[in-house]
C-alpha cells in the first residue's frame, strides 16, 4: 500500500504557508523552553483512524484503506498511516486505546497476544519517531461493557476488566508511556430504577486502587489519569469532574496517587469552563494532561472539534502556567473531522490548525504570565491577609470568638471594592 498521505513531506514552519506551522515552531524558546516542550502535542488513534464517520442517523462517510478487514495486516497498514501522519505533522506523542491498533481476539489471551505483536510493530517505528503520551483500555465499545466495566452488576464484566488493564498497563510500561488513562466510557447509569449506585461506587474504587497497586508492583513510574465526563455516553458518569473525582480519590485514599486529564469538551458538558476545570485540578494538586478540543456551546453533547478559538486556548494555557506547566502530561488532540471532510489532507490540516491555535494561544498565555499583570492585580486584591491579625485568624487557635469580639471591638465597617472585572478583560484582550 503506498501512503496513505502520498508523498507529503513534514510541514515546514511558515508563516505564509497554505499547509505550514504559521504559529507553531518546535524550536522557538518561550519560557526557557522548546515549544515542543512546552506543548507536548500527542495524535489520538481513536478519532483519526478508527472512527468512520458514522454519527446516530448515518453510517461510514470516511473509506480509509484499513477498513478493508478487521485483521492484524490492516491493524499494521492502519499503523504504517497514524505514524506517517505524525512524522507529516512533527508531533512528539500519540494516544491509543488497545482496540484502536489490534483487532480483538476470540479470548483474551489471544487480543492480549495481538495487542502485543503491534506494540512490536510501534515499537521498531517509535525508535526515532513519536513518544507514547499515553495509553488506556476501551472498555466501553463492546457490548460486554454495556451495563458497565468496573462497576458491572456482573463479576465477570469485572474480572475482564481486571485482565484487560493489566494487558494495557503492561504494554504501555514497555512502549515507555508516560501516563496511563483512565476514562469512565460506561461507568454511570441510565437509570436508578435498575441500579445500585452505592456498590457500582464502591467497585470502581476497589477495582482503582487495585489499578495502582498494580503499577506499583511493575514499577511503572509513568502517571496514573483518571478523565472525567459528566454524562455521555451513560446519562450519569461517576467520574462527573474534577471536583467530583477528587472526593472520590480522597474516599479510597488514592488523591496522591492519582491525577486528571481534562478535556474541553467534557467541561463544557459538566457546566464549566475548561479553564475553571484546569484551576480546580491545581488547587487540589491533581492535574496532570489535557485532551485538547472544542465543545459546541449549543449541542449538549461531546463535539470533540479541532480547537480554533485563540482567547479560550490562551486562558486554558494560563491557568496550567499558573501551575507550573505540564510533567508527565501534555496536549493531546482528542478531536475528530466533521463527517464530510473525507480527504486524508483534512486530517493534516486540522491537526495543523490546531496546533497553531495552541501555539498561539500559550505565547499569549506565556506572555501574559511573564508581564504579571493579572498576578499583580490578583495578589493586590487579597493583600489584606497579608496582615498579621488576618493571617491570626487562619492559624491554628483561633476561635470564633475572639475574631467576633475582636471585629466588634474595632467596629469594623468592610466597604466594598471593585472586583475590575472588565479591565481585567480587556488586559487580557492585549495578549490574545
Ligand atoms: C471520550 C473520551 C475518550 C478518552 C479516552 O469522550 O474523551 O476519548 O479520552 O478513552
Ligand atoms: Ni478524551
Ligand atoms: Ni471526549
Amino acid at each position: 500500500m503506498t501512503s496513505y498521505f502520498g508523498d507529503l513531506a513534514p510541514l515546514p514552519v511558515d508563516p505564509d504557508g497554505d499547509l505550514s506551522f504559521r504559529h507553531y515552531d518546535p524550536e522557538e524558546v518561550v519560557m526557557g523552553k522548546r515549544m515542543e516542550d512546552n506543548l507536548r502535542f500527542a495524535i489520538c488513534y481513536w478519532h483519526n483512524f478508527v472512527w468512520d464517520g458514522n454519527d446516530p442517523f448515518g453510517g461510514q462517510t470516511f473509506q480509509r484503506p484499513w477498513f478493508a478487514a478487521d485483521d492484524m495486516e490492516m491493524a499494521k497498514a492502519k499503523a504504517d498511516a497514524a505514524f506517517d501522519m505524525f512524522r507529516i505533522l512533527r508531533v512528539p506523542y500519540f494516544c491509543f486505546h488497545d482496540h484502536d491498533v489490534r483487532p480483538e481476539g476470540a479470548s483474551l489471551q489471544e487480543s492480549h497476544a495481538r495487542l502485543n505483536e503491534i506494540a512490536d510493530y510501534f515499537e521498531a517505528k517509535m525508535e526515532n519517531g513519536p513518544k507514547l503520551l499515553w495509553g488506556t483500555a476501551n472498555m466501553f465499545s463492546n457490548r460486554r461493557f454495556m451495563a458497565g466495566a468496573s462497576t458491572n452488576p456482573d463479576p465477570d464484566v469485572f474480572a475482564y476488566c481486571a485482565s484487560t488493564v493489566r494487558a494495557c498497563m503492561d504494554v504501555t510500561h514497555r512502549l515507555g508511556g508516560e501516563n496511563y488513562v483512565l476514562w469512565g466510557g460506561r461507568e454511570g447509569y441510565e437509570t436508578l430504577l435498575n441500579t445500585d449506585l452505592s456498590r457500582e461506587m464502591e467497585q470502581m474504587g476497589r477495582f482503582l486502587s487495585m489499578v495502582v497497586e498494580y503499577k506499583h508492583k511493575i514499577g511503572y513510574e509513568g502517571t496514573i489519569l483518571i478523565e472525567p465526563k459528566p454524562q455521555e455516553p451513560t446519562k450519569h458518569q461517576y467520574d462527573y469532574d474534577t471536583a467530583t473525582v477528587y472526593g472520590f480519590l480522597k474516599r479510597f485514599g488514592l488523591e496522591n496517587e492519582v491525577k486528571m486529564n481534562l478535556e474541553q469538551g467534557h467541561a463544557i458538558l459538566a457546566g464549566h469552563s475548561f479553564e475553571h476545570e484546569l484551576a480546580m485540578a491545581n488547587a487540589l494538586g491533581i492535574f496532570g494532561s489535557i485532551d485538547m478540543n472544542r465543545n459546541d456551546y449549543q449541542s449538549g453533547w461531546d463535539t470533540d472539534q479541532f480547537p480554533n478559538n485563540v482567547p479560550e486556548v490562551a486562558l486554558a494555557y494560563y491557568e496550567i502556567l499558573r501551575g507550573g506547566g505540564f510533567t508527565t502530561g501534555g496536549t493531546n488532540f482528542d478531536a475528530k473531522l466533521r463527517r464530510q471532510s473525507l480527504d486524508p489532507v483534512d486530517l493534516i490540516a486540522a491537526h495543523a490548525g490546531a496546533m497553531d491555535v495552541c501555539a498561539r494561544g500559550f505565547k499569549a498565555a506565556a506572555r501574559m504570565y511573564e508581564d504579571g499583570v493579572l498576578e499583580a492585580a490578583r495578589a493586590e486584591r487579597y493583600a489584606g491577609w497579608d496582615r498579621p491579625e488576618a493571617q491570626a485568624m487562619l492559624a491554628e487557635g483561633a476561635t470564633l470568638d475572639a475574631i467576633a469580639d475582636r471585629a466588634e471591638a474595632a467596629a469594623l465597617d468592610p466597604q466594598p471594592v471593585s472586583g475590575r472585572q472588565e479591565r481585567l478583560e480587556n488586559i487580557v484582550n492585549r495578549y490574545v
